[in-house]
């Protein structure tokens, strides 16, 4: 199983993010990403087994973090538009002390992870045009539950499955 963990964002959020979404995608093409789809990514694990998931669903139990607000108000793109994302224009305390929790979890834990620095982002579009510009109205997002994804490959595309939630309180 390809594992990675996350955040889904709530129903309001979703929606907003989607629009978003399509009015980049009619203006700068790519592959958007499905709305089903959308999350931010805290850690990407990569394979995992059955003992990884019950590793994962004990130490995301034991991960004290209070829920929290963030807000995405910046479209920016890694790699000349390889991937156009929503970010935070302004960082996110909080955001980025779950997941540098996480990520120090995973370590003790001996649980191997993608080391690269964590740039919390939301994909939206692949291989589009390069853009960078605030976005005119900014998404709030309560994060009140980390999520365990699986990222499964299917006839019509990949798709990320909620394996299990976890809530943040
Ligand atoms: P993204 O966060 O930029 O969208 C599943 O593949 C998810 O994990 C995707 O959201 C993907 O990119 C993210 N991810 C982070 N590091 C990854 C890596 N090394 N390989 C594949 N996906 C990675």
């Amino acid at each position: 199983m390809r594992l990675f963990i996350g955040l889904e964002p709530p129903a309001a959020a979703r929606k907003a993010i989607a629009h978003a979404r399509d009015q980049l995608h009619a203006r700068h093409g790519g592959k958007p990403t499905s709305t089903a789809n959308l999350h931010l990514t805290l850690a990407f694990i990569g394979h995992g087994d059955v003992q990884t998931i019950q590793q994962l669903r004990h130490l995301l139990a034991d991960l004290d973090h209070p829920g929290f607000e963030f807000t995405l108000d910046r479209i920016g793109d890694f790699k000349q538009g390889a991937i156009v994302w929503l970010g935070c224009g302004t960082p996110s305390a909080s955001l980025d002390l779950l997941a540098h929790n996480l990520r120090l979890r995973l370590g003790d834990a001996r649980v191997g992870f993608d080391p690269q620095p964590f740039t919390p982002h939301v994909t939206l579009l692949r291989k589009a045009q390069p853009i960078i510009e605030a976005l005119p109205t900014p998404i709030h997002w309560q994060a009140d539950a980390i999520v365990l994804y699986e990222s499964v490959s299917t006839a019509a595309g990949v798709c990320y499955r909620p394996l299990f939630r976890h809530p943040l309180k």
